[in-house]
């Protein structure tokens, strides 16, 4: 008895494999889907796996024909086909599904582990860092410590730093373009996250430190009060602020701003379920894509809604996240998660309310202090 494994992007490609190389005969034994590539699971190509075999017997169940799956896959009509193949990889995919969450909730991953490996791992815990994500970091230590004779602890702390560092992505910070040739930077994200607040941190920087001509855009024209914050900011950094009611508005208001470096476009908050809303700002950012759109995240939120609004705001295609309200975690573990759940880069953090002070270019190595803990602000 022959038995392979069959790799193919679809169902149906992995069947076709299966019957050029064991016919029509062939039996499956098992499927499932998986993610090729990609990094703690995420990312990736989504891939299935059909192990099947040329001559497994089985036992026929009524009427004496033993259909196996590939004939039933390839003698149905061409709709049922798909059909089939589509529930097929469904339940694959269900499968998978349960191996992942067996996989990361299973109790005795971590009891084999060196002492030392399982003291980080309950640090990691307290430090608000996902059960799931701090076993995706130190698992891999386990079999490099096991393998030494001692391990110091300092070194044990260097290696996981330094895995904690490789799994949070940062972005470089802005870079401002030219009088006449502005760079146009939007924060996107949902209510109350700290977008205005953070757009007056950024223009100040620029303005105070960096010297360089800076405009201000808000399309955030709901309430008068958000106009008037900004306005607000605008005057104390003294720096031109344009309102822009439609996209034909944003349009010239960035024409009106050329003569600047850079100019932040401030957005209304969006609930991410509010589907009708969220729409309206697609349209404003159509008219001009943005060179830069980060999307703020208020550290402070739950997991689950993280993940729906990085799903959900996808459709401003941000580039970058920025991560505000670190100085309100009881710790910042959290980051990690975070960060390893969005796909894009951390640009910023912001760590208090203070403007222009409470702002600092996300760095890896700062982030896995901060995640660990001993560094610099106190969360
Ligand atoms: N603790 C803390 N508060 C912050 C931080 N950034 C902003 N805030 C506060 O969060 C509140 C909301 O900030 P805004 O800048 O108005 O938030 P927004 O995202 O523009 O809100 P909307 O425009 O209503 O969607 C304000 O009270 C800010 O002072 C931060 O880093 N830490
Ligand atoms: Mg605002």
């Amino acid at each position: 008895m022959n038995v392979k494994k069959f790799v193919a992007p679809t169902m149906e490609a992995a069947l076709a494999k299966v019957k050029t190389s064991f016919g029509r005969d062939a039996v499956i034994l098992h499927t499932r889907c998986f993610n090729a590539g990609g990094f703690f699971g995420l990312g990736g190509r989504r891939m299935v796996e059909v192990t099947a075999s040329d001559e497994v017997r089985v036992q026929a169940r009524s009427g004496g024909a033993q259909a196996t799956a590939l004939d039933q896959a390839y003698q149905t009509s061409p709709s049922r086909r798909d059909g089939l193949a589509s529930i097929k990889s469904d339940i694959a995919c269900l499968k998978t599904m349960i191996e992942d969450v067996s996989r990361h909730t299973r109790p005795s991953s971590t009891a084999f582990w060196p002492d030392e490996l399982r003291g980080w791992h309950r640090h990691l815990l307290s430090r608000g860092v996902g059960e799931a994500v701090a076993v995706e970091i130190l698992e891999p230590l386990a079999a490099r410590i096991a393998g030494n004779d001692k391990t110091s602890a300092t070194a044990l702390r260097q290696m996981v730093i330094e895995r904690v560092s490789q799994a949070v992505k940062t972005a470089d910070p802005i870079k401002m373009g030219r009088p006449g040739s502005p760079v146009v930077v939007a924060l996107v994200g949902p209510t109350g996250v700290g977008k205005t607040t953070t757009i007056a941190k950024l223009a100040a920087h620029f303005v105070l430190r960096e010297r360089q001509p800076v405009g201000l855009v808000t399309l955030d024209t709901y309430r008068i009060a958000a106009v008037e914050q900004l306005r607000t900011y605008a005057r104390i950094i003294d720096v031109p602020l344009e309102v822009a009611l439609s996209p034909e508005d944003l349009k010239s208001a960035l024409e009106r701003l050329c003569e600047c470096s850079l100019i932040f476009v401030d957005t209304a908050g969006r609930s991410q379920r509010d589907k009708m809303k969220m729409n309206d700002l697609k349209n404003f950012l159509c008219i001009r894509r943005p060179d830069q759109v980060h999307l703020v995240l208020s550290a402070t939120a739950e997991r689950t809604a993280i993940r729906e609004i990085v799903d959900k705001f996808k459709i401003y295609r941000p580039d970058r996240i920025l991560l505000t309200k670190l100085d309100e975690l009881p710790a910042c573990g959290k980051l990690l998660d975070i960060a390893t759940l969005a796909p894009q880069p951390v640009s910023y953090l912001t760590t208090g309310q203070d403007v222009p002070d409470d702002i600092e270019t996300a760095r890896p190595e700062r982030m896995a202090a901060l995640i660990a803990g001993e560094d610099g602000i106190d969360c």
